[in-house]
């Protein structure tokens, strides 16, 4: 059924049969890809069928569905003709794993950050009404994402504005990991009230006997009909009480009844529709419902076994969780906070040993910040670890709410530099420029795993103010090597004599080392002194102003952009000096997805490009 599909239109020929046969197909397809590219399995195969039903009842060039994260839209993808390059799925130049306008015009909207959707969505159908277009507009949103603010503010407004737009709230009960909060113990209880639902489905059939002419005033009688009613048998719906019509609950499951319901709402919508749809999360594919938290985004895995094909070792998330557990059984006044990636993040060994010191907040990283800040003042001490790439979502209250206050809150910046094939959306490259301006925030970056052991020791003690640790994706390096003690602003000279200088932050310092081997094979008389920086804020101004006698030329490197971060502020401490200073680190564009070789090669950060270059400059 997939291949007699070219595009979109294709699928409104079909029945219910057959629709059914497509979502099959398109299952398969998926598994078949992401296992062998890796990526987001068991969110896009529980949105297959809603897919399927959207674009046999909307057109996705005139209509505009807007999908949050994006990381469930491999259904859309493949059916919205992008099926031949989608074993190009993540790869570098080949199909994203998130919604990007530049990659197709059914894209309406670019994401990879949660809760989104219906700000965006609502953006375009105001913009549609100011302009006199018509169109429907389609966000939807999973019951993870609507744990953020954002989501929130869109409803807020929607409800306000009364737009005719259509909010599909995809619920599994999923967020990566089960799905927390008030919201979803509220989701769950509408779930299980019978009375209501009994009760809705009669007026839905009710309301739609009546002559299409009719209907729309009609409806909207209906409605506050409805209201009323329902509202002396049961308490409200909260998306009622915001200014939506609420639907549902609805099996997401069962295309032809979805295809009915669409086609009702997109007939008789009157104002903001919300359509509670109640998904599974890995459809279709007994691993990935099994364990959808595991299948939610993985890498390669054996289709037959569901078992990952690559082996990692042990990652620097895992250090820090170990870690701060480590640290946690001596000091009682640490907590841990995570915005919905226990797992990523490397805290479910600390949730499990430390219940009650444990917060997962949803996907509310602003959340996250402030209510550590609270804690802080009390006396707690906070470790609250985000990606490099989420805590974007949180500046004014790293500034605003623990900065300028001085409250001692450890940030755990995971993902800092290339995270590969999640691309431009998740790579952790800006950090260092966001936060290396922030009066009084200590940020520091380890070159290796037993450096961010022992930051995270040295942050435990710290009570003067905020720090911020970056540590990139991937496999944790060990090193034999002593190191010697944190000391606030202090580097390590790892090789004394030079008049050449490498300064390396976290893992640009590794970098900075394999550049230098490099040139002691082509440049043996090349001198350069090579320093493991380790706090990009504040600088180690003792090993600065000691360069300025003894040094001819700078290069920097970091996992950064080159703009605002380490790099930059070394130009600026050297700003009044005559000492070439040369950063090296991420270019002033978007990195695009792929895996990590060959970003690096892409973007001209790679040891033999390096060499190449600092030997020009010599
Ligand atoms: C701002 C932000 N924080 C965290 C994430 C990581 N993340 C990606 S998907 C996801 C869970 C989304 O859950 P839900 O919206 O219910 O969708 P589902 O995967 O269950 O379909 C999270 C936390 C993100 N993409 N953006």
């Amino acid at each position: 059924m997939l291949e007699s599909i070219t595009k979109p239109q294709d699928i409104k020929k079909l029945k219910l049969a057959q629709l059914i046969e497509l979502a099959a197909d398109v299952r398969k397809r998926i598994i078949e890809v992401t296992a062998k590219n890796g990526g987001h399995v068991a969110p896009s195969l529980g949105t297959t069928d809603l897919t399927v039903a959207l674009l046999k009842v909307f057109n996705p060039k005139t209509d505009r569905i807007v999908w949050d994260v994006g990381h469930q839209s491999y259904a859309y993808k493949i059916l919205t003709e992008r099926n031949e390059r989608f074993d190009t799925l993540r790869q570098f130049n080949g199909i994203s794993g998130f919604n990007n306008i530049h990659e197709s015009e059914y894209d309406a909207f670019g994401v990879g950050h949660a809760s989104t959707s219906i700000s965006a969505a609502l953006g375009i159908k105001t913009a549609r009404d100011l302009q006199e277009r018509n169109g429907r507009v389609v966000a939807i949103i999973g019951d993870g994402a609507l744990t953020s603010g954002l989501s929130f503010e869109g409803l807020n407004n929607t409800g306000h504005l009364q737009p005719n737009m259509i909010v599909i709230l995809n619920d599994n009960n999923m967020s990566i990991s089960r799905n927390v909060g008030a919201l979803q113990k509220y989701l769950t209880n509408i779930l299980v009230s019978h009375s209501y639902n009994t009760l809705k489905e009669k007026i839905w059939a009710f309301i739609h006997r009546f002559p299409s002419r009719y209907r729309r005033r009609l409806i909207a009688m209906a409605q506050k009909f409805e209201e009323n009613i329902i509202n002396s048998f049961v308490p409200n719906v909260i998306f009622e009480d915001l200014g939506f019509k609420y639907v549902g609950p609805v099996d997401g499951h069962d295309i032809g009844h979805l295809i009915t319901l669409l086609n009702k709402v997109k007939r008789n919508m009157v104002g903001p529709v919300l359509i509670h749809l109640v998904t599974t999360k890995g459809k279709g594919y007994d691993f990935a419902e099994d364990d959808a938290s595991k299948f939610h985004g993985l890498g390669p895995y054996e289709i037959q076994t569901g078992k990952c094909v690559k082996k990692s070792g042990i990652s620097y998330s895992k250090v820090f969780g170990d870690t701060l557990c480590k640290l946690a059984r001596d000091n009682s006044s640490i907590v841990a906070i995570t915005a919905a990636m226990s797992i990523g993040t490397g805290l479910d060994g600390f949730a499990k040993e430390f219940s009650s010191r444990f917060f997962d907040v949803g996907i509310a990283e602003g959340h996250a910040v402030t209510f550590a800040a609270g804690l802080a003042t009390q006396g707690i001490k906070p470790f609250v670890a985000i990606y490099s790439t989420f805590l974007q979502r949180s500046l004014d209250q790293v500034i605003h709410d623990v900065a300028l206050q001085e409250l001692p809150v450890v940030f755990c910046l995971d993902r800092a530099g290339l995270v590969g094939e999640d691309g431009a959306t998740h790579h952790g490259v800006f950090d260092l420029s966001y936060l290396s301006f922030i009066p009084g925030l200590i940020l520091m970056a380890p070159s290796d795993a037993n450096e961010l052991e022992a930051m995270l020791a040295f942050s435990a003690t710290w009570t003067a103010g905020p720090i911020a640790i970056r540590y990139p994706r991937g496999t944790a390096r060990f090193s034999d090597a002593s190191h010697p003690p944190i000391e606030i602003g202090k580097s390590v000279i790892t090789q004394p004599h030079g008049n050449v200088a490498f300064l390396g932050l976290g893992n640009g310092y590794n970098m900075a080392f394999d550049v230098a081997q490099k040139l002691q094979e082509s440049h043996p008389d090349t001198p350069i002194k090579l320093v493991d920086m380790r706090f990009a804020k504040p600088l180690d101004s003792a090993l600065l102003d000691d360069l300025r006698g003894t040094t001819r030329i700078i290069f920097t490197f970091e996992e950064n952009s080159v703009l605002g971060g380490f790099g930059a502020s070394i130009c600026h401490y050297f700003s009044q000096d005559a000492i070439p200073v040369i950063t090296f680190g991420i270019p002033d564009s978007f990195v695009p997805h792929g895996d990590m070789p060959t970003l690096y090669r892409s973007i001209g950060f790679s040891a033999d490009a390096l060499a190449a270059k600092v030997a020009e400059h010599l």
